[in-house]
């Protein structure tokens, strides 16, 4: 299988972690955003959307976006299970994962950015501001319903790692990205460093990525 992926994709990132847990090693091709390789025609006859992950199976079929992506891993590949068993505790994880992935995630990718700049005529230190602004909002709904809920224990939900952490550590490194720490959220910072101390989250690291800058 292969992967299209580029270091600093938060959404490739995410895929990375699933991909060093679960212990499947899948082929990486790289398609540099910044140069805008998402929108040449060769990519996107993969993914028309122009975006980031994208999974071809040995069966050449391809899949897109990165939760579905890490759901078919999550049921291809069940262990170590990533969802827990319960109805109900699912829904709570992919909640969680869904806040970084679906609301905050999504505003501050290369086509918005695009959009606010080369549309709207926002410059550099509003696009900063209006990231700032959604990508902390999106920890702070982590943070409120993970301090309140018994369910969040070593991390997001109970002491294995889910797709909720995998999604929180994705939405730590992007707020980082536009100058945000996770200082202000407690309990995100905390679920934060315990998967950093996990080999399969370091090993996916942005910064860890070959591609990845030196400095
Ligand atoms: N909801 C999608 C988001 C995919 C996405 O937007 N990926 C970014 C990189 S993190 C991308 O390729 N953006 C291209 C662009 O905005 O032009 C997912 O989770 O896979």
């Amino acid at each position: 299988m292969m992967v299209y992926t580029w270091w600093r994709s938060l959404a490739a990132f995410r895929v990375r972690i699933v991909l060093n847990l679960k212990g499947v090693t899948a082929e990486e091709r790289q398609v540099d955003l910044r140069k805008g390789q998402q929108h040449d025609q060769a990519f996107r006859a993969v993914n028309p959307q122009s975006a980031i992950p994208a999974l071809v199976l040995d069966d050449g079929s391809t899949l897109v976006q990165s939760m579905a992506i890490m759901e078919y891993f999550e049921e291809a590949y069940p262990a170590p299970p990533l969802l827990p068993a319960d109805a109900a505790e699912r829904a709570r994880v992919r909640a969680l994962a869904q806040m970084a992935v679906a609301d905050g995630h999504p505003l501050v990718t290369p086509r918005v950015r695009a959009y606010l700049e080369g549309e709207l005529g926002h410059g550099e230190a509003q696009y900063l501001a209006w990231s700032r602004h959604f990508m902390g909002a999106a920890l702070m709904a982590m943070e409120e319903h993970l301090a309140r809920d018994p369910q969040t224990g070593m991390f997001c939900h109970g002491d294995r790692p889910t797709l909720a952490d995998v999604c929180l550590v994705s939405q730590v490194v992007g707020f980082s990205y536009f100058g945000g720490t996770a200082d202000a959220f407690p309990v995100v910072r905390r679920i934060n460093a315990a998967c950093m101390r996990i080999d399969a989250f370091q090993r996916a690291h942005p910064l860890a990525q070959p591609d990845a800058p030196k400095a």
